[in-house]
């Protein structure tokens, strides 16, 4: 399997529980290498740009209150198969659902406040990548 990079989130109710260090553990016990990161208090509209895609659903600007609600960390995660491997560290969008050991079986509060956010898909990790970080600011 090829090396990736993947887009990750660690979410406002996380940073609010001083989690940071225990997710961060998480990716690197798994392989993941942080090859950026940066803390962001992102406004409303930058969450809804963001999370574009999901404009429509029910819960969108539940979502994006969520996002901007305090702050997150961004951050680039590199390694062989990175993007699934990220979701399978990650766990179920919702907790109740996710598996053992996953970040967000154990520290996820509700399945809108999930604590993680990890691009699902190639295409996708590219342009969520460069939404938060230029080339430069990546540093393999
Ligand atoms: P994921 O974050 O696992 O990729 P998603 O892309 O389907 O999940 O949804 C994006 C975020 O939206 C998710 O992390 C939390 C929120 N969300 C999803 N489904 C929800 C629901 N039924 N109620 C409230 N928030 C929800
Ligand atoms: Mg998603």
């Amino acid at each position: 399997m090829a090396t990736e990079r993947t887009l990750s989130i660690i979410k406002p109710d996380a940073t609010k529980r001083n989690l940071t260090g225990k997710i961060n553990a998480k990716f690197e016990d798994a392989g993941l290498r942080i090859v950026a990161q940066k803390r962001l208090h992102l406004t409303k509209a930058q969450a809804g740009k963001f999370y574009e895609v999901h404009a429509e659903r029910p819960f969108y600007d539940e979502l994006c209150e969520f996002m901007a609600s305090g702050p997150v960390v961004a951050q680039v995660l590199e390694g062989e198969g990175a993007i699934a491997k990220n979701r399978e560290v990650m766990g179920a969008t919702n907790p109740a659902d996710a598996a053992a050991g996953t970040i967000r079986a154990e520290f996820a509060e509700s399945v809108g406040e999930n604590s993680v956010h990890g691009s699902d898909a190639a295409e996708t990790a590219k342009e969520e990548i460069s939404f938060f970080f230029s080339g430069l600011e990546i540093v393999g």
